[in-house]
């Protein structure tokens, strides 16, 4: 049985695979168990003005990245244009960009990030 998604919950689908207790398996089981949250990748994106030990520490605090992890990805935004700096459900995709450019202002830097669905 598939269900087809609803607009209160448009970023589920449901697949009936089969109940795990024996019995009636209701449809809330049924979504508690199988609700498969779409993904989106944040990239963090190149220019010429944000400093790069400005680029790290946002990777560090807010990606929660290590240091070499973040100087990596640093870097390869730098060389390539863009990189990625996680993969989230939406809500937290979009609260990840918004603190980026939120701190990026505060210092006046360009700092741009976007989002994909994987
Ligand atoms: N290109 C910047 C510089 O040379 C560094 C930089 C890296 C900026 C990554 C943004 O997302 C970025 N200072």
């Amino acid at each position: 049985m598939t269900l087809t998604p609803t607009s209160m919950h448009d970023e589920y689908h449901f697949t009936d695979t089969g109940s795990s207790e024996g019995g009636i398996e209701t449809i809330s089981d049924i979504r508690t168990r199988l609700k498969k949250p779409r993904l989106y990748k944040v990239l963090l994106l190149n220019d010429d003005y944000t400093t790069m030990d400005f680029v790290v520490m946002i990777l560090e605090g807010i990606f929660l990245k290590s240091p070499t992890e973040a100087a990596r990805i640093m870097l390869e935004v730098h060389h390539k244009g863009s990189g990625l700096c996680g993969i989230y459900p939406k809500e937290i995709a979009e609260a990840k960009i918004v603190a980026v450019e939120a701190r990026a202002r505060e210092e006046e830097f360009p700092l741009r990030c976007v989002m994909e669905e994987e």
